[in-house]
């Protein structure tokens, strides 16, 4: 099978790949000659999932599915939520993680999950997915893996960050890790019947 992801973040294209395996070769949007800013005004994971992979799907025709995803932060009434790629309004990983840490400067309660929301379009329907995980913040950065908050978050059960871990640990447990299963498993489904 192939199937278009819609994502510019290369993070997550190499994540899903080593998910899904040899089954399903995903195609990039430079793949497929689409180098539009892809427009996210939601003010939900599902909305701007939805709203990725409806571009696409409406001006390429191609079947798809687009991830939207993000950090919630307890303390901070779930911030920044659908605003973790550009929380200090810019795309600059290094100030979004210092304004999160310097929020949450005062806050005992470090607790967080990640979540994932997929949108998959597919001969006219669209399907939703989902993965999340609990967690804390830490104090500082740890670790140099992963990506965007990876530094800063320790899943419940472990010891070391997400950027700490190796990428086949963070692949068996993150929120994508569980959103993703849930989408292999339907399009084995899909294919079967
Ligand atoms: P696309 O929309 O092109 O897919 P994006 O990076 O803009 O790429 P999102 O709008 O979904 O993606 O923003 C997600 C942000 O949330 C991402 O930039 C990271 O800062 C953070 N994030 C998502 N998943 C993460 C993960 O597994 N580990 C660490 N940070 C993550």
């Amino acid at each position: 099978t192939q199937l278009v992801f819609a994502t510019n973040n290369a993070h997550k294209l190499e994540e899903v790949q080593a998910m899904v395996g040899d089954n399903i070769h995903l195609l990039t949007l430079a793949e497929i000659g689409c180098t539009d800013d892809i427009p996210e005004t939601g003010n939900t994971f599902e909305a701007n999932a939805s709203q990725k992979s409806a571009y696409l799907k409406n001006r390429y025709k191609y079947d798809c599915f687009a991830d939207d995803s993000g950090l919630e932060v307890e303390a901070l009434n779930n911030e920044p939520g659908v605003y973790s790629a550009r929380y200090s309004g810019t795309r600059d990983m290094e100030k979004n993680i210092d304004l999160l840490l310097s929020r949450l400067d005062e806050h005992t309660n470090r607790k967080a999950r990640f979540r994932t929301v997929i949108s998959l379009r597919l001969k006219g329907k669209e399907y939703f997915f989902e993965g999340s995980i609990e967690g804390t913040i830490g104090f500082g950065r740890k670790g140099t893996g992963g990506f965007g908050y990876d530094p800063l978050f320790t899943p419940n059960g472990y010891t070391q960050t997400f950027a700490e871990m190796s990428a086949a640990e963070k692949n068996a447990i993150s929120h994508r890790a569980i959103a993703v299963k849930k989408l292999a498993d339907f399009l084995k489904r899909y294919q079967a019947g």
